[in-house]
């Protein structure tokens, strides 16, 4: 009998996929956080008080939170230019990265770029964002490659859309990463168009996931605007990559809000489509109504949970507009690893500390 309620109970439990209430309320800040993030820097775009450009996550954070959260601090991550929310789940400060949208000093790239090419690969293993897609991949199969030799616990994964499947980089990351056994977990956030160009274009095959099988590696397509399945996929996938047991393949399927950037309204998406996602299929939304309904949390800490995370929006903007901007004279400074300037704490006041 008593075996029989321990079961029900187990069975009940069965949607917290293993994770304690603390975690759970975790993942719902990340992805809370991210949301404000996209929506805030979005206003200050728009009011032209964000110089340069910005690449909408919205709509992705249950792909972008899921796929990280399984990770550990030592693992790796090569994201994508679009992947600033699994950025920041990986451990990317936020002030930091917003001294790095206004071109000041304590961004992680000491004001050389406006945007999202960062990382931080001593401080918590992202790697920097790099345009040419999806060139990650190939960089993220050479970093499993010497956690292999050096028989290390530790796996990368890296992440692209899924336009960028249709470059022979991918292929040849897949195929490299399955001969040998790497320990890497390769994610697509498929939005379902490529730019302009939707799924039917890009390939032949329905899924993307299926394209697995060419390379001898499980694939499999989870529902991006579910967080937990999300999560429980890719970190059966993390698992099997550290335990030896080779690569796999995720593909993540949901559908941006917004265009590639900010310049693009996104008219080739079609207008019920875009509706029924942004109504039924709401990651964020979705997770705080799975938690609210089973008492993780309630009106008042969701309302806690919101303050905190405009006080941390604040605080990064306002460490960010009090960051001074490089010395010009210092534009040649780490071209050379010998002279330190990368990996010497940011220099306040023009980089001089190096
Ligand atoms: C090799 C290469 N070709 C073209 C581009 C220009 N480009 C940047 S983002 C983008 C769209 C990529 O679509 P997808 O891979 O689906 O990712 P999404 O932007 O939708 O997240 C393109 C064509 C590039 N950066 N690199």
């Amino acid at each position: 009998m008593a075996t029989r309620v321990k079961d029900k109970k187990a069975a009940a439990e069965q949607w917290r996929v293993g994770l304690s209430d603390d975690q759970l309320k975790d993942i719902l800040h990340k992805l809370k956080l991210c949301r404000y993030f996209d929506e805030r820097m979005e206003a200050l775009y728009r009011q032209g008080r964000l110089p340069g450009a910005i690449y909408s996550g919205r709509g992705q954070e249950g792909t972008h939170v899921g796929v990280v959260y399984p990770l550990h601090d030592d693992d790796s991550l090569f994201p994508t230019h679009r992947d600033l929310s699994a950025q920041l789940t990986k451990g990317l400060e936020l002030r930091r990265v917003m001294a790095q949208f206004w071109g000041r000093i304590d961004g992680y790239t000491r004001g050389r770029d406006g945007n999202s090419h960062i990382g931080d690969w001593q401080g918590n293993r992202t790697w920097t964002v790099m345009s040419h897609l999806p060139i990650a991949y190939p960089v993220a199969c050479g970093a499993a490659l010497a956690y292999k030799r050096r028989g290390e616990p530790r796996v990368a994964m890296a992440i692209c859309g899924d336009g960028a499947t249709s470059n022979g980089r991918w292929h040849e990351a897949l195929n490299v990463s399955a001969i040998f056994e790497l320990p890497v977990v390769w994610v697509v956030n498929n939005n379902q168009y490529a730019y302009s160009a939707p799924n039917p274009l890009e390939f032949p095959v329905p899924t993307i996931a299926e394209r697995a099988q060419a390379y001898r590696m499980p694939g499999v397509r989870v529902d991006g605007a579910n967080v937990l399945d999300v999560y429980q996929a890719t970190g059966e996938a993390v698992d099997r990559a550290r335990d030896g047991g080779g690569p796999t393949l995720i593909e993540s399927v949901s559908l941006r809000w917004r265009g590639h950037a900010g310049h693009d309204p996104a008219k080739y998406v079609p207008k019920e489509l875009l509706e029924d996602y942004m109504q039924n299929k709401d990651p964020v939304k979705r997770f705080e109504e799975l938690l609210r309904s089973n008492g993780v949390v309630d009106d008042t800490t969701v309302k806690e949970l919101d303050e905190r995370i405009q006080r941390e929006f604040e605080d990064g903007y306002e460490f960010a507009q009090n960051s001074p901007f490089p010395e010009p004279g210092d534009v040649t400074k780490g071209l050379w690893v010998e002279d330190g300037y990368w990996t010497s704490e940011p220099g306040r006041g023009g980089g001089t500390q190096t």
